[in-house]
């Protein structure tokens, strides 16, 4: 696409869904470091991310997390999403912070314990039905720490099993999307450790399956444009969780470790139809801000979205095409390159310009005073949950 207009309308249409857990305090096991101003319950998290989204105008959807976010009336939470122009995005279940999961949650070997972790599943569904969310996000820390410690065939089993019981339950249009990671918190193996194996389930389970690609859940040098092309051209690709890594789930500013991977990610998601309502990728942020203050990291964060998908649009298919067609390996990928090596901010601060909103979000946020407002007003803010 270079059609400028065209562009122009791409990046007015993607919606970039942030994550509550990202707004509140977090950390690593080390340290968890308190920052002024963070939300003190979920309806903070909510006014925070209504601030990224009224200076990025494209971030109305919000992912909520499961006790994380769990609230006496969801209704109100709504209703308090809806006065703020957002909507309520991903429901994500919690099955990794419970003593009982300690040898695993729907893959435990002892039946009552799967059976409470297939009870928050559905939990989570009844909060999607309340809340109006389309997607259920599932990750699972489930896995084994020492070969011999349980049997992975029949872990795979039990998995397959509570996926089944808790698809079943899903409205028409409601879908479930399921993470891989490689490892962690196992060390030895992990039940839904790669794209093959969530692919696997989601195939089995049905159309309204599919997977969640997070980009930092990989190996070091992983081909993640590859896994996007295919899972695109499978109907399998359901959602991002973007984010940055350097060496493994760090959980950084999408876009600030690897800039070019996230191009070549988003060139095989415009080339492959995943900017397309229909093809409904939903393209989350799943990130921790530790030392950072948080809304301005996020708004750069949505920036960084934007930014590659532009330069991902601005690549001439016809002449990448016609090089690909001749064997011109050279010619195909200046192409790219060239796209890449665009400066593409002037385009960006246009596009946010006709919608109104300030040509640069990231200053315009520092100068809006929210920053200040909110660290005098809130004492005593929220972890988000990681790192307690
Ligand atoms: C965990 O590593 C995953 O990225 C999940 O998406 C998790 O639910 C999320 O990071 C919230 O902490
Ligand atoms: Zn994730
Ligand atoms: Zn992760």
């Amino acid at each position: 696409m270079s059609d400028v207009s065209a562009v122009k309308a791409a990046l007015r249409s993607q919606v970039i869904e942030t994550p509550s857990w990202g707004y509140g305090n977090s950390g690593t096991r080390f340290k968890v470091f308190a920052q002024p101003g963070v939300p003190r319950d979920p309806f903070e998290k909510l006014e925070d991310a209504a601030q990224v989204n009224a200076f990025t105008g494209v971030a109305p959807k919000v992912s909520l997390h499961i006790p994380w976010d769990k609230v006496e009336d969801y209704s109100a939470l709504t209703r308090h999403a809806e006065d703020l122009g957002l909507r309520i995005g991903a429901i994500n279940s919690n099955v990794f912070q419970d003593d009982d999961f300690k040898l695993g949650s729907v893959t435990h070997p002892d039946p009552k314990v799967r059976r409470k972790a297939t009870d928050h599943l559905l939990e989570c569904v009844d909060i999607m039905d309340e809340t109006g969310s389309p997607d259920l996000k599932l990750w699972f820390s489930d896995g084994t720490n020492y070969p011999g410690q349980d049997d992975i065939a029949a872990r795979q089993d039990r998995l397959a099993e509570a996926l089944a019981e808790v698809y079943e339950r899903l409205g028409d249009d409601q879908r479930m999307l399921l993470e891989y990671k490689l490892f962690e918190p196992a060390f030895y193996t992990t039940d839904v450790p790669d794209w093959g194996t969530a692919y696997a389930h989601c195939l089995n389970l049905g159309p309204n399956a599919q997977v969640v690609v997070d980009t930092g859940h990989h190996a070091p040098g992983t081909n993640i444009e590859f896994i996007v092309a295919f899972l695109l051209r499978a109907g399998k690709l359901g959602a991002f969780d973007f984010n940055s890594r350097f060496y493994a789930d760090d959980d950084l500013m999408v876009g600030a470790a690897d800039p070019f991977q996230l191009f070549r990610i988003m060139h095989e998601v415009v080339k492959n139809g995943g900017m397309k309502p229909e093809t409904n990728v939903n393209f989350m942020l799943d990130q921790c801000h530790n030392i950072e203050a948080k809304i301005p990291a996020v708004i750069r964060s949505v920036a960084n979205v934007q930014e590659a998908t532009a330069k991902a649009l601005l690549i001439d298919m016809d002449a990448l095409s016609a090089a690909q067609q001749s064997g011109d390996v050279l010619a195909a990928n200046g192409v790219l390159m060239d796209a890449y090596n665009t400066d593409v901010r002037p385009l960006l601060a246009e596009v946010r310009d006709e919608i109104g909103l300030a040509r640069d979000p990231f200053a315009a946020y520092l100068a809006s005073g929210n920053q200040e407002r909110i660290a005098a007003t809130r004492v005593g803010g929220e972890q988000a949950g990681w790192g307690a």
